[in-house]
């Protein structure tokens, strides 16, 4: 259905809501279930919807295909689950209870890099909970949306308009965080669109779910597997030529193990096949824009003057003229440079040394975002402190892993400038729903909680 304009279009939203808020959660966990069927048939030509649109190769493009996937039966099950505590009373022949109630329409912003991962671990999550969603993917990606537009259209029945696209650009975004017919806005994207975007959805004290930028490091001590660590770190530093939120930035080395896992990363590196994203033996594809590879092209500009060793970076003739393929670079450095504080959205990995961990830590969480993080390590004692309080300040922390890859079922998302929101498993499904805390006095007196008397005599 097309709508006239934005008005239109949150009143279908909202009217969805109405209906479907009415289904048994379980039965709107069955209808997502069939969506996740339909993912499944569809899933290689959902796939090269993506590659096609974002460039992203194949094989992580199907992984993005099973991500939504996996969200659907996630949900399916989580739509029987949806608990409320039961606290006991002060109060005698009282009940005191939670109840999870629908929040209504839910706006949804996503990004290129995952433009159909990002919308199920939204839409999922907030159809069982009982909510429409309206939909505005990247410019880059909305041939993604209209192809899981699509697919849910052919299951919905009379809950088509469930799931509403909204195409366009920041006009159309702003729209959406202005209109209190939205109580929750869930925006992925850089920290400067979540920090245009969340001032004007809490001036009108909505809530939102912010998945913003990460610098996300990995610290590799002497007793890691360097073998597991350098495919590690290569998967996270150049998957997605770079362009995740959980892409590896930073990685603080061991002095006594700096050599020897530099020259095994340099070989690696050597190996990466970069080319055609829908040529199945393509590692990386090309950025996503000119101005993408531009902006890597500054920040390696910005790093010729000074006291580093850069290796690679350049524009490769691979594949079509018109697209911007890049070998990965690698920044060697001495010194904490201003470059590192910042997310550039390309393959730019900076390597420092380190001789405490301590200070890898400290150097870890010294910067402004808090998305992702690793360390390499057999050493139980360097694990355990680095998932400690002590440790790591990101959202997520991982051991002997790379910073991206998550899997859907823990809550995805980071803390300071990344935005604090969840996302995906665990309880993030408490965010698209109101809390009710429920009293029922079922007994014939009316006693007071905290022992207030307001009897007359
Ligand atoms: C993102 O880049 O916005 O953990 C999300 C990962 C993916 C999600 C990344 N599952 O790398």
């Amino acid at each position: 259905m097309e709508f006239n304009n934005h008005d239109e279009l949150v009143a279908a939203s909202k009217n969805a809501a109405k209906k479907w808020r009415l289904v048994p959660a379980p039965q709107r966990g069955e209808v997502v279930r069939q969506f996740g069927n339909e993912l499944r048939i569809q899933k290689a030509a959902l796939a090269k919807v993506i590659t096609a649109e974002s460039k992203k190769i194949v094989t992580e493009a199907e992984g993005e295909v099973q991500e939504a996937i996996d969200m659907c039966d996630f949900a399916t099950g989580l739509s029987r689950q949806l608990y409320g505590l039961t606290m006991p009373s002060e109060r005698p022949d009282h009940r005191l209870q939670e109840l999870w109630q629908p929040i209504g329409v839910v706006g949804c912003i996503t990004a290129f890099n995952f433009p159909m991962a990002v919308f199920a671990w939204n839409f999922c999550l907030a159809s069982v909970c009982g909510n429409s969603i309206i939909w505005k993917p990247s410019p880059h990606s909305n041939g993604c949306a209209d192809a899981l537009k699509n697919a849910w259209d052919k299951v919905a029945g009379e809950h088509k308009d469930l799931v509403l696209v909204l195409k366009g650009g920041n006009e159309e975004a702003v729209a959406l965080c202005k209109d209190s017919n939205i109580p929750l806005i869930s925006a992925t994207g850089s920290t400067q669109m979540g920090k245009e975007l969340a001032p004007i959805v809490s001036a009108r004290l909505g809530r939102t779910l912010l998945e913003l930028g990460g610098n996300n490091a990995a610290i590799i001590c002497p007793t890691a597997d360097l073998d597991l660590t350098v495919k590690g770190v290569t998967f996270s530093a150049c998957g997605t030529t770079g362009q995740r939120c959980t892409t590896l930035r930073r990685a603080f080395v061991h002095e006594d193990i700096y050599e020897e896992f530099m020259q095994k990363l340099h070989a690696y590196y050597a190996t990466l096949k970069i080319g055609d994203p829908s040529d199945k033996s393509s590692q990386l594809g090309p950025l996503i824009s000119k101005s993408s590879y531009e902006d890597m092209q500054k920040v390696l500009e910005s790093l010729g003057d000074k006291d580093v060793k850069v290796h690679g970076g350049q524009r490769l003739d691979v594949g079509d003229p018109q697209e911007f393929y890049v070998m990965p670079a690698i920044v060697e450095v001495l010194k904490v440079e201003d470059e590192m504080l910042n997310e550039t959205f390309a393959p730019i990995l900076y390597v420092k040394k380190f001789t405490e961990l301590n200070n890898a830590i400290q150097m870890q969480n010294n910067v402004k975002q808090g998305l992702s993080s690793s360390i390499f390590t057999n050493d139980m004692r360097e694990s355990e402190l680095f998932l400690s309080s002590e440790g790591s300040d990101c959202g997520i922390a991982n051991v002997n892993i790379g910073t991206s890859g998550a899997e859907i079922g823990g809550a995805f998302g980071g803390e300071k400038d990344t935005g604090g929101g969840r996302e995906s498993g665990s309880d993030a499904w408490k965010t698209y729903m109101r809390r009710v805390t429920a009293t029922v006095n079922y007994g014939k007196e009316l006693p007071l909680a905290q022992g207030v008397e307001f009897d007359e005599s």
